[in-house]
């Protein structure tokens, strides 16, 4: 509670143990009250990227208000304000992961350049020819191709851990995979397309036995599940803003210090060096040496205010809320005549991914989004494990903290809709 007695959103109070506060949270996210259509927008895209609470707009806007200055290089006083909020995002980030060191905290345009980052700097100096990279066959395309290019470059093979039919990495064939030629594992904490939790822990153990590196594709994680990196004692560990409250344009890669110290640099640029002649260049210090250029600052500011606001909410209370959810639409649809849930692994999150009789996944999110609801039609990013279940594409709903079960609700009143459409 705030001095006068007024719930301030995120906060731990008896009614949230109780409940979870959801009617109030809702209200901190403006686009929560859109009307589409003429009635009230459901959304169920968060997969894709979630909405933004106001103190996260607010936060941006203060900054391009009065703060805004470029960063590291300013003697002058916005440029030091903005210098700090710029850096003291970074060590919230850290704290965020539980990293150890700020300079292990890089800031990205997301998930899919923090992959880049590591396929060309760390991949480029270290696979040759005939050696491997391990991944699996749920990953988003931002986790497979980048990998396909070094692959092609170097002369090196793609290896895939295979799925069983409920979505669930087969781990035995995991580490068969692994072999003396394995030079990174980069696998997804959990799917998009099929809402599965792999058991990473275990899988980086794994890895480290062979003194194997393992990168972990968090975009989707970040959002649902508290991260420790050093207790997963991951190698490196990418994620997105846009899907966590934060701005889009804007994310994270962790790497373990002494693996960025070793690795070239990705671009090169201003801010990534600390001496240039035209014989020799001296690069940068961590995490500097992996940042080139003017960056995203008024969305690392936004990032610092996201992350905030989940934190005084608490990712744990988040986890329980929404596996409460995740349960109860889990029911609702699997009462619904000739709907298949695709990923029904036992340890899954925030996503629900289905296929309906004789309709295609199109036609089902055209005609739910007349009713209000938003939920994304296609093949994810994710086709390799679209094929893997012999389907094109999906209708999938995925969850955030601020939904509800009436929302999930009114998802199955609008399938029941779709199948009249059809009958
Ligand atoms: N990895 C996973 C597991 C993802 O789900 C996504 C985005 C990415 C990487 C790439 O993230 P970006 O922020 O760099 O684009 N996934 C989705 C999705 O499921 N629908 O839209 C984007």
């Amino acid at each position: 509670m705030n001095p006068a007695g007024r719930q301030v959103a995120g906060e731990v109070c008896n009614d949230c143990l109780v409940g979870f506060g959801v009617e109030r949270i809702r209200q901190d996210f403006p686009a929560l009250q859109v009307r589409v259509h003429g009635k009230p927008l459901v959304y169920l895209d968060n997969a894709a990227t979630s909405q933004k609470p106001q103190v996260v707009i607010d936060r941006i806007t203060r900054y391009y208000l009065s703060e805004n200055s470029n960063i590291h290089r300013g003697v002058h006083f916005l440029s030091d304000l903005a210098t700090q909020a710029y850096e003291s995002t970074r060590d919230r980030v850290r704290q965020f992961l539980n990293a150890a060191h700020d300079r292990e905290i890089i800031f990205t345009r997301g998930t899919t350049e923090g992959i880049n980052l590591v396929a060309h700097s760390f991949g480029r100096s270290r696979v040759r020819a005939g050696d491997e990279i391990v991944i699996s066959a749920m990953e988003h395309h931002s986790n497979i191709v980048p990998w396909q290019i070094l692959c092609e470059e170097k002369g090196a093979t793609l290896r895939v851990i295979p799925v069983n039919d409920a979505g669930e990495l087969l781990l035995e064939e995991y580490e068969r995979l692994l072999c003396d030629r394995t030079r990174l594992v980069a696998v997804t904490y959990v799917s998009n397309a099929l809402g599965t939790v792999n058991p990473i822990k275990p899988m980086i153990a794994t890895a480290h036995r062979r003194g194997i590196p393992v990168l972990v594709d968090g975009a989707q994680a970040a959002p649902h599940l508290a991260v420790d990196v050093q207790e997963l004692d991951c190698d490196f560990y990418a994620f997105s803003g846009h899907k966590l409250c934060g701005p889009t344009g804007i994310g994270i890669l962790y790497g373990k210090a002494d693996l960025l110290e070793s690795m070239p640099p990705y671009q090169g640029g201003g801010d990534m060096i600390s001496a240039v002649t035209f014989e020799k260049t001296i690069y940068n210090s961590l995490p500097y040496k992996f940042e080139a250029g003017t960056p995203h600052i008024a969305g690392v500011i936004g990032l610092g205010a996201a992350l905030e606001y989940v934190q005084r909410i608490g990712l744990p209370r988040i986890a329980a809320y929404e596996a409460d959810l995740l349960a109860y639409g889990t029911e609702l649809l699997s009462a619904i005549p000739g709907l298949r849930i695709i990923g029904t692994a036992r340890e899954k999150a925030s996503v629900l991914s289905f296929v309906l009789d004789g309709i295609h996944a199109h036609d089902v999110g055209t005609i739910l989004d007349h009713e209000g609801i938003a939920i994304r039609a296609g093949h994810h990013c994710a086709m390799p494990v679209m094929k893997r279940f012999g389907v094109s594409a999906t209708a999938r709903a995925s969850l955030a903290f601020y939904n509800t079960r009436e929302e999930l609700e009114a998802l199955a009143k609008g399938l029941h809709k779709v199948i009249e459409v059809f009958a």
